[in-house]
């Protein structure tokens, strides 16, 4: 079911400065950049590798404001790796089969994430504790439409 990891997100106070460590530090680049309100994030996408079914990143989120999922967790446990992504080929499929096994869903539809893809979370209390975020990218979309 999973094809992949899509990307790591790591909750971060100041989206620059991280950047910057990261460019530095990994020599990774950005390769987009993005403010998804629904989500109350600004992030960017570090490109990691390209491999079957998509590329792999390190997604650098900061919240909004104090009041959304990136900012309570940054309150509750500072910064670190917020969630663990996970390509799969069909997003509503994988939804519907890993929430008939039992685990509860945050999201009973996609919504939209990074770089054009469709995204859903699974609750972290029921992945061992690991915010676990499903991703289907936009050609795998187009492909089956
Ligand atoms: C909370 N918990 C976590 C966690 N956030 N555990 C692991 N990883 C996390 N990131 C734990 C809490 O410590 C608590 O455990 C329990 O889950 C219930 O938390 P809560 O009190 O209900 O806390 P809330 O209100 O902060 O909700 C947590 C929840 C929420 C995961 C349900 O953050 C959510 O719906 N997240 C999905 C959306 C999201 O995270 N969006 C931002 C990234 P205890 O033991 O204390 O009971 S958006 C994104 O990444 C997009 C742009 C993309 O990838 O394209």
């Amino acid at each position: 079911m999973f094809m992949r990891i899509d990307h790591v997100g790591i909750a971060c106070h100041d989206l620059e400065e991280k950047i910057a460590f990261f460019e530095r530090t990994f020599e990774l680049t950005v390769v987009a950049r993005e403010v998804n309100t629904e989500q109350g994030v600004k992030e960017a996408m570090l490109h990691i590798a390209d491999g079957e079914g998509g590329g792999s990143y390190i997604q650098l989120l900061e919240p909004l404001s104090p009041d959304t999922p990136v900012g309570k967790f940054l309150t509750r446990r500072g910064e670190g790796v917020h969630h663990v992504a996970f390509g799969v080929p069909d997003v509503v499929q994988a939804l519907d089969t890993i929430g008939g096994r039992g685990v509860r869903l945050l999201d009973e539809r996609p919504r939209h994430g990074s770089m054009g893809s469709s995204i859903a979370f699974l609750h972290p209390k029921d992945v061992g504790g690991m915010l676990t975020e499903l991703v289907q990218a936009p050609e795998r979309q187009a492909e089956t439409m």
